[in-house]
């Protein structure tokens, strides 16, 4: 694929679409009872708030049997993602597996193989992680731009398990093999070969890993890798293998499609004067955000002459590193601090997106640019679509430039409808 022209061209055409509908079309918003006006939450939606759809939108998606149940942006409503909102990616189709005859194999170079049944797995201490999740093409292709959810993922923590089956001194990667299987052409030779992604030993010990098999307290769903997914907070999707059948330590890292051919990116580094083309791995997640969607209230009496016009707020989010702050840029102005919005703790975390709000006020009708970026805890910030970090990278992974989104603001006319 030529990911940059065709993202050039579709956006220019979806815009020019968007725009001629554009300050006519407001979705309505949920409209809870009223749960006051707290500065600095998100959600609920206050009273009377509607939200104006984005003039850019995602190019139709040209691959539903690989991605699906892309987030619309402007239909983000909550902290957890419900499930019904949840994207999914499965590069091989989803594999039929029946529950009651699945088990999970633990071998390769361990002291004391072993095979665990469903029930054998839940049996086994439970823990909780509330996790982002977003695909590491997201934003990446014109189409792919809902890759992204957070849910409350709980199973039984893998690090256990690695140490009961005792990891031998030559073992250095574990291997996650799921059950789904496709046609590869390697090297001339046509293959069948299930999705498979590596880690190293150590990364794989870490305390957060979970054999997951719930997801917001429900039981997780098949098309998000029942009975037992791997979750791995803290790092990409793809890392996050589904539909697991076998856990295997090996001696040498995996190096198949989704560890060494896709899920690589390509990237040009200036080295004093020369340019350095490194390939690097896919792993852990990077430092991102994303503007949401923007509100309008109706204040009530508006339209008797009281001089108050509609309020307008931006809403957003931003993941991928601990976040310390947010800014919100209009129209190519100068960077304005936004207020991180409190939610609940028990699902907020170190692995979740924080949500984000920018009391916009009353700005002039007619099109706007809104840009956000976000800030680490240890001083990094998003990178600008024109850093050379961005500018530099070829292939569509590990998209986290600043994105703008367009609005239309409507004239008074329009919203005194
Ligand atoms: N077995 C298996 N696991 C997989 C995949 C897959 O195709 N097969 N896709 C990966 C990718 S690329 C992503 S982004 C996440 C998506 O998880 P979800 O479908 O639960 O949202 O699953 C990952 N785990
Ligand atoms: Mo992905």
């Amino acid at each position: 694929m030529e990911p940059r022209e065709t993202h050039e061209r579709t956006r220019r055409a979806v815009f020019l679409q968007a725009a001629a509908a554009a300050g006519l079309a407001l979705l309505p918003g949920l409209r809870p009872p009223d749960l006051g006006e707290a500065a600095g939450q998100a959600f609920p939606t206050r009273t009377g708030e509607e939200v104006l759809p984005w003039l850019d939108q995602p190019a139709p998606n040209p691959v539903p049997q690989i991605a699906g149940g892309l987030l619309r942006w402007e239909e983000l409503r909550s902290f957890l993602t419900p499930i019904e909102q949840f994207f999914t990616v499965a590069h091989y189709g989803q594999p039929q597996v029946d529950a009651h005859a699945w088990s999970l194999e633990v071998g390769g170079l361990v002291e004391r193989p072993l095979t665990l049944t469903l029930d054998e797995l839940r049996a086994r201490p439970r823990q909780e992680v509330a996790f982002t999740l977003e695909c590491a093409g997201n934003h990446g292709l014109p189409f792919l731009h809902g890759a992204i959810g957070t849910a409350r993922w709980a199973g039984t923590p893998l690090a256990p398990l690695l140490a009961e089956a005792g990891v031998l001194p030559r073992g250095s990667e574990v291997v996650f093999w799921g059950a789904d299987a496709g046609e590869e052409e390697i090297r001339e030779t046509k293959v069948t070969q299930h999705f498979a992604r590596s880690m190293s030993v150590a990364d794989a010990s870490d305390p957060t890993l979970l054999l997951c098999y719930e997801m917001n307290g429900e039981p997780l769903p098949a098309k998000h890798g029942a009975p037992v997914r791997l979750i791995a907070p803290g790092w990409y999707g793809i890392a996050n293998v589904k539909w697991l059948t076998r856990i295997e330590v090996r001696d040498t890292r995996l190096q198949n499609r989704f560890m060494a051919r896709d899920y690589v990116t390509l990237r040009a580094e200036q080295r004093d004067s020369e340019t350095v083309w490194a390939e690097t791995w896919v792993g852990r997640s990077l430092l991102k955000s994303a503007p949401a969607h923007v509100t309008t209230t109706t204040p009530t009496g508006m339209g008797t002459g009281a001089g108050t016009g509609p309020h307008y707020r931006i809403i957003g989010a931003a993941w991928g590193a601990p976040i310390a702050r947010v800014e919100v840029r209009l129209d190519g102005g100068p960077w304005l601090p936004a207020t991180i919005d409190r939610s609940d703790p028990a699902d907020e975390g170190e692995f979740t997106w924080r949500l984000w709000s920018y009391d916009w006020g009353s700005p002039t009708p007619g099109e706007h640019a809104v840009t956000s970026r976000a800030i680490a805890t240890d001083g990094r910030v998003q990178p600008a679509p024109d850093d050379p970090w961005i500018t530099g990278k070829v292939t569509y992974w590990e998209s986290n430039a600043q994105i703008t989104r367009r609005v239309a603001i409507p004239a008074a006319a329009l919203r005194a409808k």
